[in-house]
């Protein structure tokens, strides 16, 4: 009778809703020939690490040929690898022989904009007859008087002048990344023909950058949620996604729980599931920016994973993620990267792993990887640079600039992968494009690999333990201890089984009482040797119960 339900159970998800998904960032993970920047090659040398992890897909960040800008986010041809990268056929391999390896390759595709350099935008700024010209947005006005004060993303106006035709155009991110005009049907089908050709190249699904602001209103001075997202959606959707088995994650930093249950609604309309980041803008003073540094709101964090967790069941599907390309490494945010790295980056772990959802693990992450602490020099992303420019103009002291920058700069997730204590941390045979962490002697994957207390054991086993038991993706969230101001702990529960998760989330031993019963539990995981002792948690302690 039980494996009959279990089947059931089986058959009933999505492979991705049981996947977990490994996110690369290209540029920082594997260099293959020397030149100090990673590559497709590279990757594909390192799928046995990653099929030993046992992730089901990797996310890619960008590598269609780009001028890289915004590393890669700026894409001159979306239907040509970067040179930089590789070639089309090394990405025709990757996709092979991650297949081998159980490895779906999912695409990040942007399309909120493209980069100044393609095609599409030489012509549109040629002239205001030209056939591409409407694939941009355009307003006239005069040099030197913007249509109105919106601002870009990495600073300065979203208003670039051409004098040529005497046209400001859009872009919400760097003067080099032109917002695409999505209200222009002949622009949305060249955007399907260009993913169902990758679709038919075989890749396992996409994540699609900045998704919430493709529909754009500059008049009106919307950027997210504008009125006929879900239209563009559901209609990007049924022309291109529905036609195959794949996993769609949107980028939405202004999803709320409604929207997500649009844009994961069961029926498959839009995308199977969003990156919300409600959880992720807590630590910043309110109404202010992210590098307007706040301590975490540790209360206010249960009460948002809780209510996506209640919410969403069974009515969409939540992403899981502490980390990606753009923020700072989880255990030196959170966590405790001192004394308690290791202990705090398996508590954040087995919590995360735990819900519902599909986790996402960034490169690094089941490491244990930490930020850095550069001078300026040593930084290459543009919004750093950026940051650091403008608000030197505006006064502040470089020692308050270098905190936020320290804090949150993008480049403390892009410092290249650490694969052991050698040379370069054996990411490269070269120069590093960014420096590596100096911290590389003590922290990389080769210390850690077979090693069954290390951070990467505790990823492989959460791993393992969501494929053997189906209460890890269909159970119900019940949030436990909600007024408890250092544990974090909940059950999850199906018609099989229960699980029961406890986490401390300081460096301080706090006891608890539960009215659960963990005596005829299996401890599956913990991150203290001996955890045999109820009703008290040592500094970062976690620990995942079953009940069968
Ligand atoms: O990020 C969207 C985005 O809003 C971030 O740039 C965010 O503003 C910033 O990182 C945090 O302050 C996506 C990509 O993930 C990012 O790498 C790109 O730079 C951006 O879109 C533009 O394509
Ligand atoms: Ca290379």
């Amino acid at each position: 009778m039980k494996v009959m339900k279990e089947m059931t159970q089986t058959v009933n998800s999505k492979w991705w809703q049981r996947a977990v998904i490994y996110q690369i960032y290209p540029r920082s993970f594997a260099d293959s020939n020397g030149d100090g920047i990673g590559d497709l090659q590279g990757i594909i040398a390192k799928l046995d690490y990653l099929e030993m992890l046992g992730i089901d897909a990797i996310w890619l960040s960008p590598v269609c040929r780009s001028p890289q800008d915004d590393n890669g986010y700026d894409i001159s041809d979306y239907r040509d690898i970067d040179p930089m990268f590789g070639t089309l056929a090394d990405m025709e391999e990757l996709i092979q022989e991650a297949q081998k390896h159980h490895i779906r390759i999912i695409m990040d595709l942007v399309l909120n904009h493209s980069s100044d350099e393609h095609y599409w935008f030489q012509e549109a700024k040629k002239s205001r007859e030209n056939p591409y010209h409407d694939y941009y947005v355009w307003r006239d006005g005069a040099e030197g008087e913007y249509p109105n004060d919106m601002r870009a993303a990495f600073g300065g106006s979203a208003w670039e002048w051409v004098p040529e035709i005497q046209q400001y155009y859009f872009h919400q991110f760097s003067v080099k990344q032109p917002d695409l005009n999505w209200e222009n049907p002949k622009l949305r089908q060249e955007i399907y023909d260009m993913i169902n050709w990758w679709i038919g190249k075989g890749v396992g699904g996409f994540r699609l950058d900045v998704i919430d602001q493709i529909a754009k209103e500059p008049d009106k001075k919307i950027t997210n949620n504008g009125p006929r997202l879900h239209e563009y959606l559901r209609e990007l959707s049924r022309e291109t996604f529905q036609k195959a088995d794949l996993v769609t994650v949107g980028e939405a930093w202004g999803a709320t729980t409604e929207l997500a249950k649009l844009y994961s609604n069961p029926d498959n309309s839009e995308l199977s599931m969003v990156f919300q980041f409600e959880h992720i803008c807590l630590d910043q003073i309110e109404g202010k920016e992210k590098w307007d540094l706040a301590p975490l709101p540790f209360m206010k964090l249960k009460e948002v994973f809780g209510r996506w967790q209640t919410e969403l069941c069974g009515k969409g599907w939540n992403s899981l993620f502490w980390n990606n390309h753009d923020l700072p490494r989880i255990v030196s945010r959170w966590g405790n990267d001192g004394q308690y790295r290791v202990e705090s980056a398996k508590m954040l772990a087995v919590l995360l792993h735990g819900l519902q959802g599909t986790p996402y693990i960034y490169q690094g992450e089941e490491l244990g990887m930490t930020n850095v602490q550069y001078e300026i020099e040593d930084y290459r992303d543009i919004e750093t640079l950026n940051l650091y420019r403008e608000r030197l103009e505006k006064g502040y002291s470089r020692e308050e600039i270098m905190r936020s920058i320290h804090a949150k700069s993008r480049d403390n997730a892009r410092t290249p992968m650490q694969w052991n204590d050698g040379a370069n941390a054996g990411f490269t045979e070269g120069t590093p494009w960014l420096k590596i962490n100096p911290n590389y002697r003590e922290i990389h994957a080769k210390g850690q690999i077979g090693d069954e207390d290390s951070i990467f054991s505790c990823y492989q086993k959460l791993i393992r333990l969501r494929k053997e038991y189906s209460v890890f993706v269909d159970g119900d969230f019940q949030m436990l201890l909600e007024n408890d101001r250092n544990i974090f702990a909940y059950t999850r529960t199906n018609a099989d089984s229960r699980l029961l998760v406890v986490c401390n989330f300081y460096d301080t031993t706090v006891s608890y009482s539960l009215e659960e019963d963990v005596t005829d539990m299996e401890l599956l995981i913990s991150n203290y040797k001996d955890a045999d002792q109820t009703g008290v948690l040592r500094p970062y302690e976690a620990r995942m119960y079953l009940k069968k």
